[in-house]
């Protein structure tokens, strides 16, 4: 935001947008039954959020990554799957145009994103490769002024919802030999799979994208060919900075659960677990500095790698960590399914999972440590 009144209205609209539209669907979203993914991103479309990071020329909020934490990590609080599918619209679903793509991409495509008419998705993923990126098979290969691309993507967030999804193909061998793609989910030889059945994020959908003899047209291959693991990689990197924040949110949320509880606890004269509550308070407090540093670091266009792993792995760590201990500091009312730190603490799980698993984010901490 360029100036501190914009910046202010930005708060505003989050809060307003969070109270407004996400507190009052929580509890459907939690079950699975509360709106589709896209329906999500229209109503943050109709509040001017579905495009925080992108320009105002381009239909966003021209917003900065401390303004795109603050809004994870406040849909997160209230709810966790709405967090995730609008951080993975704004993020790796958009952030790659931003930055790789050229003036006629972004006008084809950046304002439907930003006005939330289009759900936007990212696909690296395959089932045999899992965390190893580089070995990914889908192919692209060149047919005059289009490509065709063969493959499958696997835990997509957004699959089957998605209009837009940035794909990651092979055009020759090895990290370099990656292409990256703006593929339309109405193109033909597109398809989808039914949503997995997760223990935790029910109202966000993730799922299998099938490239069938997709006829991609070049202009659609975003920046160079062979360029695609960067691109992937650079927007995993400000990626695991919104999934810092989605972490945050969630511990804040285990924790206001456990401190109300707790309250009724002393209030009938019973003892509080006042070591427990303070570790809580200290790791979230902590998660919420480091994925506020990593932000910073983006914004001021620096190379986020080792501190976006750093957040990300310690984030959803604790999140986990705390929402266990809100069960634990809950019980026996959390033992229902729909208890606030039930939710959370399932909802929490996928955290440490995707976006890089925290075992990867340990691989490229030490390795970035070791290689300096
Ligand atoms: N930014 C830009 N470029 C990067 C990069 C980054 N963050 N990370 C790696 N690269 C580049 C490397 O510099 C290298 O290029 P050069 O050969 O020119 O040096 C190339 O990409 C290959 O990198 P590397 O050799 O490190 O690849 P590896 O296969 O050894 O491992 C990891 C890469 C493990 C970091 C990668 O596979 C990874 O992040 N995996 C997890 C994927 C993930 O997050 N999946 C979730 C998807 S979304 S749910």
């Amino acid at each position: 935001m360029s100036t501190d009144t914009a910046g202010r209205a930005l708060a505003g609209r989050i809060a307003a947008f969070v109270e407004d539209a996400i507190a009052p669907i929580a509890s459907a979203m939690a079950r699975g039954d509360g709106p589709s993914p896209k329906r999500i991103v229209e109503a943050a479309g109709e509040a001017g959020l579905a495009g925080i990071l992108t320009p105002e020329a381009y239909g966003g909020a021209g917003g900065s990554h401390a303004d795109f934490i603050e809004f994870i990590e406040r849909v997160a609080h209230a709810d966790a799957s709405c967090a995730v599918i609008l951080d993975v619209h704004l993020s790796v679903g958009t952030e790659p145009l931003l930055i790789f793509g050229n003036d006629d991409q972004k006008s084809r495509y950046l304002r439907r994103l930003a006005r939330g008419e289009w759900l936007a998705a990212f696909a690296l993923t395959e089932a045999a490769g899992g965390s190893d990126a580089v070995a990914l098979q889908t192919r692209a290969v060149r047919d005059g002024d289009t490509y065709v691309l063969d493959g499958a993507k696997a835990f997509i967030t957004g699959a089957g919802d998605a209009d837009l999804y940035i794909v990651m193909a092979r055009t020759g061998e090895g990290a370099h030999g990656v292409s990256a793609f703006l593929v339309e989910a109405a193109w033909p030889g597109v398809s989808t799979g039914t949503p997995l059945a997760k223990m935790g994020l029910h109202g966000s959908w993730t799922g299998e994208l099938v490239l069938d003899g997709v006829r991609v047209p070049a202009v659609n291959r975003l920046s160079g060919e062979g360029v695609g693991f960067t691109v992937a990689m650079s927007a995993l990197d400000s990626g695991r900075v919104g999934i810092s924040a989605q972490a945050v949110g969630i511990a804040q949320g285990a924790l206001d659960a456990a401190l109300d509880a707790s309250r009724r606890r002393r209030d009938a004269g019973l003892d509080v677990d006042a070591v427990a509550i303070a570790d809580m308070e200290v790791r979230t407090a902590a998660s919420r500095q480091l994925t506020r540093h990593a932000a910073a670091l983006v914004d001021a266009g620096r190379r986020v790698t080792l501190d976006a792993a750093i957040a990300k792995l310690y984030s959803t760590d604790t999140c986990v960590a705390v929402a266990h201990a809100a069960v634990e500091l809950c019980a026996p009312e959390s033992g229902a399914d729909d208890h606030p730190a039930a939710v959370r603490l399932r909802d929490a799980k996928a955290c440490q999972i995707y976006e890089g698993t925290n075992q990867i984010q340990r691989v490229v901490i030490a390795r970035h440590l070791l290689n300096d």
